[in-house]
């Protein structure tokens, strides 16, 4: 995972103090275990039906509740429906021509095989280098096979610094678990790194900021792009310094000079941070190594699949095994993909076609008593997940809770406040340089996806404290008391 030990795991008790992790950044075998721990200590199994797909959900006005339809035949019924569905559920497989025409093993990342697959001797391709894309690859690079990686848009990939943790330190660190965990609610990201001293990159001289980028990158992690200056997402020029300074530090670690200008041109050909960057342990090593070929989708496009493998203008390469790495109709696809309808009879896909509107990132205009966690026009993919979702979740908590006090029924948000929220989102966009990106935060990495700002760009802290100020009188929300 590319956020680190422990600001990435609940801040419930029983869930931290009964815990230690082995690394900095956990493998998926590692955070497998630590969700059947959490499993075990809050027992939740006993209220989940596993394997089990939601296909349909309505609300019925006279009841006044949720009738919920599964795949297995089921229905439940609820007063309260909370969307927990993911942000990285829908996998995205590009319509590439000729796809089914492929004979070798054709995988989405998605659906990595839990079991190690073995690649030695064989010649496997990966198309898309976003952070799985990168994982893959770095991987792979090591595993005795003859791997090409298809890259459109190169990966400004940052250095995670992987290490091993020992019992001791967590012991001794856990004595402040409690206040590190309340502070992340109050940052931008979720993380409680050192505020700069110096708002604006331009407040710094050369020098400073040479000093500080040098410590942040050897810190590693989002050290240097949560704990940098702040502008670079704002201005281009700003944003070219910090495209500069991660040119060099990779382009020092590629020996080949074609793979070299592929994976970090010395022209800035996106604005850095637009698209996420991923964290690498070796990737920029693993890409220069002789056994790993790069394509340049830029320079040689991809015509289409053949039997054997994958035509670009230059050439077939051909193929055991293709990854599509290709991601996600993210932020909104687990929504919009499912049929779930408001009041009128009108589905999220429907009312979404042009554009997403939710009130607080957590509740739609007709669509009563439902609520949705690590989800659109929320800090989501913009902060780190685990206090953003514990944020939510408390809102929901509190929100019952209110509603039982007062004897209401049923909430739901006014199309305006949905409107004004969706505006401001829009507004603060413009003044970014997201604008320019074709990035799943855009929503543009899905063809006919509407392309907007998806996520809330006011940071974690001002979300936590803009949601509960909405609690304050019910703004924004109609009433249902009998
Ligand atoms: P991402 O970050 O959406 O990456 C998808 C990659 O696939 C990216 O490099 C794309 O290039 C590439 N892609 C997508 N469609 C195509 C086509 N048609 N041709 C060539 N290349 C293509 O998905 P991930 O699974 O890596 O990560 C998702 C998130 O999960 C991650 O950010 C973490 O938050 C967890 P492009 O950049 O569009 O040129």
């Amino acid at each position: 995972m590319d956020s680190e030990v422990p600001f990435y795991a609940l801040s419930i008790t029983e869930a931290w103090k009964t815990w230690k992790w082995a690394e900095r950044f956990p493998g998926h075998e590692e955070i497998r275990r630590y969700f059947q721990h959490c499993d075990k200590v809050l027992d939740l199994s006993k209220d989940a039906f596993f394997n089990t797909i939601v296909t349909e959900a309505r609300y019925d006005v006279d009841s006044l509740k949720w009738t919920i339809k599964t795949n297995t035949g089921g229905t439940a019924y609820a007063t309260y429906l909370i969307m927990a569905t993911g942000s990285s559920y829908k996998t995205h497989i590009p319509g590439f021509e000729g796809l089914s025409n492929y004979k070798g093993i054709l995988l989405h990342s998605s659906a990595w095989p839990k079991e190690q697959m073995n690649v030695i001797g064989k010649r496997v391709g990966v198309i898309g280098n976003g952070a799985t894309g990168v994982q893959i690859v770095q991987t792979l690079a090591q595993e005795g096979c003859e791997l090409t990686t298809f890259i459109r848009t190169p990966n400004v990939a940052l250095p995670m610094r992987q290490r091993q943790l020992t019992d001791d330190e967590q012991n001794v660190s856990k004595g402040f678990y409690e206040s590190l965990y309340a502070s992340t609610r109050n940052t931008i990201a979720g993380f409680p790194f050192n505020s700069v001293k110096k708002a604006s990159i331009w407040d710094a001289t050369p020098e400073e900021r040479l000093e500080l980028f040098n410590e942040l990158w050897d810190r590693g992690g989002f050290n240097f792009t949560v704990g940098n200056f702040r502008d670079y997402l704002r201005d281009k020029k700003a944003n070219a310094i910090f495209y500069d300074f991660w040119a060099q530090k990779v382009r020092a670690r590629i020996t080949d000079p074609w793979k070299r200008d592929v994976v970090a041109p010395l022209e800035q050909t996106q604005y850095f941070g637009t698209k996420r960057p991923s964290l690498e342990r070796d990737y920029y090593e693993a890409l220069d190594q002789p056994n790993v070929t790069v394509v340049s989708l830029k320079k040689t496009p991809l015509v289409r699949f053949e039997e054997n493998g994958i035509r670009t203008t230059e050439k077939l390469h051909e193929f055991d095994i293709v990854v599509l790495a290709t991601g996600f109709n993210a932020v909104t696809g687990s929504l919009t993909e499912m049929d779930l309808y408001d009041t009128e009879g009108r589905t999220v896909r429907d009312k979404w076609r042009d554009g997403v509107y939710t009130y607080l990132g957590l509740t739609i205009p007709k669509m009563p008593n439902l609520f949705m966690v690590y989800s659109p026009q929320a800090p989501t993919a913009f902060a780190n997940g685990t206090p953003v979702i514990e944020i939510q979740i408390d809102w929901i908590a509190d929100v019952i809770t209110k509603m039982r006090e007062e004897n209401i029924r049923a909430i739901t948000p006014r199309f305006e406040a949905a409107d004004e929220w969706r505006s401001n989102i829009q507004s603060m966009n413009q003044n970014t340089l997201h604008i320019y990106s074709d990035s799943w935060y855009m929503g543009s990495n899905i063809p006919g996806k509407k392309r907007e700002q998806l996520l809330y760009l006011g940071g974690l802290g001002t979300y936590n404290r803009v949601t509960k100020e909405a609690l304050d009188g019910w703004k924004g929300f109609e009433l249902t008391r009998t």
